[in-house]
């Protein structure tokens, strides 16, 4: 803090900085698992910060969580049973819930107090949790995956960034984990961070996810208050003869504003894998 202002300085992205003006504190304190802390800023509304980095604002939280479930969900078209890993605002789970399809949508979330203090600050992201196909189990996403036997159409990772619990989240093992939890078909869609600050790191993740599934893409979103204004999402499947280019399930503008979608869109879809060049020759494609 500075004068009023919160500033995302860290490791991750050197050099670079984010701030929002402040109005006030609503929560800061620790968990056992990192620090927590709720924002009420003068043009973004609340902000969700998880040790000292922006997980969502009420503002743009929107253009994430709609992209990083309806691109995997319209891939696959008809999915029924969703995996969540992460997500502890509950935005993901509320637009898993919209889809048509979806009969049981189960949450892995590490960390139970961002939940709590989520469900009492952020109501418009937690009310995913209200969503009767919805069950939240407490618990580490890898060790979960590890220990379990259940299959999904679709898994969504919507992970904190690859420094302390979801250091995991971005490894080989973890996709092997993720593979052997897909039902025939299944997608699966990650956080994958920006070609801007991070381009190393999202080609390590990229070459891992592709050493697992036959089919990998990654398409991006802008979202403003995310590091440089852009984050991307890995999708992966077993399925040798899906395209992530061309949406299984299309949606009409009409169901597009039936559903509350903002970001989302079926054009938007197709164009999303359409990367700048120089992302486009780190990123071998298949
Ligand atoms: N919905 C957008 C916000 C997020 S939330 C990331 C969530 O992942 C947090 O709730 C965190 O507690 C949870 N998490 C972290 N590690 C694990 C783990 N090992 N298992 C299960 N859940 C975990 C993403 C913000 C992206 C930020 C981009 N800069």
């Amino acid at each position: 803090f500075r004068n009023g202002w919160f500033s995302e300085i860290n490791d991750l992205w050197p050099g670079i900085v984010q701030s929002l003006e402040v109005d006030s504190i609503l929560y800061n304190d620790y968990s056992t698992f990192q620090h927590i802390m709720v924002l009420q800023t003068k043009s973004h509304g609340r902000v969700l910060i998880l040790d000292g980095i922006i997980q969502c604002t009420e503002k743009d939280e929107f253009s994430y969580q709609e992209m990083i479930s309806f691109l995997p969900l319209c891939s696959h078209g008809s999915p029924k049973r969703v995996l969540i890993i992460g997500g502890g605002d509950g935005g993901v789970a509320r637009e898993v819930a919209k889809y048509p399809t979806v009969e049981k949508i189960v949450q892995v979330e590490i960390d139970a107090k961002v939940v709590e203090v989520s469900k009492k600050f952020l109501p418009h992201m937690a009310k995913g949790y209200e969503s009767n196909q919805h069950e939240l189990i407490i618990e580490d996403g890898f060790k979960y995956l590890k220990n379990q036997n259940d299959k999904f159409d679709v898994i969504i990772t919507d992970s904190s960034d690859p420094v302390g619990p979801a250091k995991l989240l971005f490894e080989k093992e973890y996709f092997e984990l993720l593979k052997c939890s897909l039902r025939t078909n299944g997608v699966i869609c990650c956080q994958a961070g920006t070609i801007w600050t991070n381009m190393d790191q999202v080609e390590k993740h990229f070459t891992a996810c592709q050493s697992v599934f036959p089919k990998v893409n990654y398409g991006i979103s802008s979202v403003p208050t995310y590091p440089t204004g852009q984050i991307g999402f890995l999708l992966g499947s077993i399925d040798d003869c899906i395209d992530f280019k061309q949406p299984r399930k299309i949606f009409s503008e009409s169901e597009l504003d039936n559903l509350n979608l903002s970001y989302y869109s079926s054009k938007i879809h197709e164009s999303c894998f359409i990367l700048p060049r120089f992302a486009e020759k780190n990123l071998k494609r298949n």
